[in-house]
């Protein structure tokens, strides 16, 4: 089978988000057809739509329910929890549930759906819990889950499917921040040849998999869709790991000289005991 063939199925219907007739954009050759006149885009992959959610909780409002309207409301919010966990075990879909430290929120829900409408539909369903009565949005992120070629990936490939795909960890710490890169004038990341772009590509991605032994990282792409745009979402059971990558980046060409960082919300998974103590 021919690459360009292979290429033709990522983006032409294999899996949930596949275009039944092949997008006109999705089957361009090594590199995208537009921008020629300044340099050429970087052929990328998407998969699940994927939106993080923060919230903040009123505990102002939450110490005056009964105990009898706190029970009901995390009872509900389980069998939420355990509805979206069941979509993930049968590989539908994923999700993850954590905490967040400080003063940014206090929880966050990130939710990946084959489609932006699923995406909704489950958004709605939590917001229409009891719970949500106490919850207040401080932040979201709408993207999809994205693979760019700069390392000329096999996107036919188990290891590009799980990126697109992404069975979310139990892991016990998440990190996640957003990251756009500079279009100033004269440090313009957007305007820089193919073969640069994807030399600084390469050596992130070579660094970037020295830390695959101790976390997981997940690349969203918020193009058009939000704000930023990539959103990174780091997850390992030693959250020193997610310092020492973060790190060790800034000294990479591609975040030294172009990276632009959001917020970062880091926080622990929220399990049953977490959840009790989170709302006693
Ligand atoms: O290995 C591969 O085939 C994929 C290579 C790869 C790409 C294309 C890769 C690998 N990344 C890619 C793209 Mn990444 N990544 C980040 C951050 O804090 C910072 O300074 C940067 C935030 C981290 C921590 C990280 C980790 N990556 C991208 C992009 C899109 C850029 C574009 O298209 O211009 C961004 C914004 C970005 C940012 N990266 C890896 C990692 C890790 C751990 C890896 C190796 C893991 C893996 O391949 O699964």
């Amino acid at each position: 089978m021919s690459e360009e063939t292979k290429e033709q199925q990522i983006h032409g219907g294999q899996g949930p988000v596949g275009h039944p007739g092949g997008h006109p954009h999705g089957q361009v050759g090594a590199e995208g057809t537009h921008g020629e006149g300044l340099s050429k885009a970087v052929r990328t992959a998407e998969g699940w739509h994927s939106q993080h959610m923060i919230f903040r909780i009123d505990f102002n409002a939450w110490k005056k329910w009964s105990s009898e309207d706190k029970a009901a409301a995390k009872a509900e919010l389980k069998a939420y929890i355990a509805d979206l966990e069941a979509e993930h075990v049968a590989e539908k879909s994923s999700y993850a549930f954590y905490s967040i430290n400080g003063q940014k929120g206090d929880i966050l829900l990130w939710l990946l759906q084959p489609t932006l409408e699923d995406i909704y539909v489950w958004e709605l369903r939590f917001r229409k819990l009891k719970i949500a009565e106490v919850l207040e949005y401080t932040f979201s992120y709408t993207s999809v889950t994205e693979l760019s070629n700069y390392l000329k990936n096999n996107m036919a490939s188990p290891e590009v499917h799980k990126k697109l795909y992404p069975h979310i960890p139990k892991d016990k710490y998440i990190c996640f921040y957003n990251m756009s890169k500079k279009r100033e004038h004269g440090e313009n990341w957007f305007i820089l040849p193919m073969e640069e772009r994807g030399k600084m590509m390469r050596a992130h991605g070579q660094l970037g998999r020295t830390y695959l032994d101790v976390l997981s990282e997940y690349t969203t792409g918020g193009c058009g869709l939000d704000m930023w745009e990539w959103g990174i979402t780091l997850m390992g059971n030693d959250d020193i790991q997610f310092k020492k990558i973060v790190y060790d980046m800034r000294f990479e060409e591609a975040s030294a000289r172009f990276g632009i960082f959001s917020d970062f919300y880091v926080g622990t998974i929220m399990d049953d005991t977490l959840l009790e103590t989170t709302f006693d």
